[in-house]
């Protein structure tokens, strides 16, 4: 018999490829989603009706849904990766950031108590380089200080400390991945990496003219999504639960990130000036854009207090899991997720136009 997971937050990025990841290994995999009155599940469609793949209704919010579900599925592992995952969003809703981010954690740990699983069934909880915030050494290592700076990142800190609290004062196998920022083709559209990528297709295919974002000198240490949710899995296979920071080891800023993005659809871009009056201009691509601000800074995406020089040590995650954290260079994440937009801005380019023929045959009489 394969072993049986619950993810929390399977509808997410990391979610999607931790379903094909632990599907792949044999595993049973059940999801929470949440009630909604439309349809977010993009990202596992192509999963729903597979054999052992099971979807339940339940909310980090509602700790009766969490005991239900915890009790009925009986996971040996729970990969918790439900969150409300957006820095920026968390100064809007810090409230409801803390409740899921911070006390759902609890509410996790809690259900397993509750059902009597708390020597059988693993947690993996999805912890985040944000902890480093205002980072006081770089590069971060699992010794390095925290320092919370947004709503987020406290949010988590009361995560990753209850993790660590039940661990020792019930000896829980429970453990928290400190994760930098890891992207892909299915990364959420409001993230940098992705708003770039987007847009440079969008504006390579004549259909943006211009992209605003805020602080173009932020540092970050951007992984691959798909690479990731293995060590996720591994942190659970160990014979002793420990915290472990998964992270490339290289660093890059927004602005390096938009030119090569810029440089996959064919755009050169020429950075002018300086803060809030930095601009991209095209020097070389399609004639149409030679010339033009395609890139401008709207001081709308900076935050209250922004995390600017992330850089991670994964050394002990390859001495200790065997994980390889060069497995996917930033130059092909930077491809990968420029080639994916690409052809979704194509198709939808292509979908668009079948409508506006449509629409014009249907008027014409032409189709009836
Ligand atoms: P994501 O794409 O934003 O996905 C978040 C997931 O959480 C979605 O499935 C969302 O469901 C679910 N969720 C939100 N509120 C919920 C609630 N009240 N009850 C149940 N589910 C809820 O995030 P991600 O990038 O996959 O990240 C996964 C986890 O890793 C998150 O905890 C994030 O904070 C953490 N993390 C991410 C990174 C990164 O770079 N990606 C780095 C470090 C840590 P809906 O689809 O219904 O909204
Ligand atoms: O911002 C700057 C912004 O929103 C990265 C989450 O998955 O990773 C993610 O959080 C940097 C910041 O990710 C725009 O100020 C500039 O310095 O892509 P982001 P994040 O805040 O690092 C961590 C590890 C998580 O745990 C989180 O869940 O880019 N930036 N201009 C911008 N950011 C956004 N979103 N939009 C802009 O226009």
């Amino acid at each position: 018999m394969g072993k049986r997971a619950l993810i929390t937050g399977i509808t997410g990025q990391d979610g999607s490829f931790l379903s094909e990841f632990l599907l792949n290994k044999g595993y049973e995999v059940h999801g929470i989603i949440r009630r909604s009155s439309v349809d977010f599940r993009e990202r596992i469609a192509h999963l729903e009706g597979k054999p052992g793949f099971h979807l339940h209704f339940a909310d980090l919010g509602d700790s009766m849904s969490i005991v239900k579900v915890v009790g009925q599925v009986q996971p040996d592992e729970i990969y918790n990766l439900a969150a409300q995952s957006h820095v920026q969003v968390s100064f809007d809703a810090p409230e409801f950031t803390a409740d899921v981010d911070a006390v759902g954690v609890l509410r996790i740990l809690e259900a397993v108590r509750a059902c009597h699983l708390e020597k059988r069934c693993r947690i993996y909880q999805a912890s985040t380089s944000e902890l480093y915030g205002k980072v006081e050494a770089v590069p971060q290592n699992e010794e390095t200080p925290f320092h919370p700076y947004s709503p987020y990142a406290v949010a988590k800190l009361y995560g990753y400390w209850i993790v660590k609290e039940y661990r020792e004062a019930y000896g829980m196998y429970c453990c928290s991945g400190i994760l930098f920022n890891h992207e892909s083709e299915r990364r959420g559209e409001t993230f940098v990496t992705r708003k770039i990528t987007l847009a440079a297709a969008r504006i390579a295919q004549g259909l943006q003219d211009r992209l605003l974002l805020g602080n173009l000198s932020s540092k970050r240490d951007w992984g691959y999504a798909r690479d990731y949710v293995e060590c996720m899995w591994l942190m659970l296979q160990q014979e002793r639960p420990d915290d472990y920071v998964i992270a490339t080891g290289v660093q890059h800023t927004v602005r390096e990130f938009a030119d090569l993005a810029f440089r996959h659809v064919g755009i050169t871009l020429r950075w002018e000036g300086e803060g809030a009056d930095e601009k991209g201009i095209c020097t070389a691509g399609p004639d149409r854009l030679v010339g033009k601000i395609l890139v401008a800074v709207s001081p709308d995406f900076y935050r209250p207090t922004d995390v600017v020089n992330l850089l991670g040590d994964p050394s002990k995650a390859r001495r200790e899991l065997g994980w390889d954290p060069a497995r996917t260079s930033f130059e092909q994440l930077v491809a990968l997720m420029a080639e994916a937009d690409m052809a979704k801005v194509a198709a939808e380019g292509a979908a668009a136009k079948v409508r506006t023929n449509l629409a014009e045959y249907l008027e014409k009489g032409i189709v009836k």
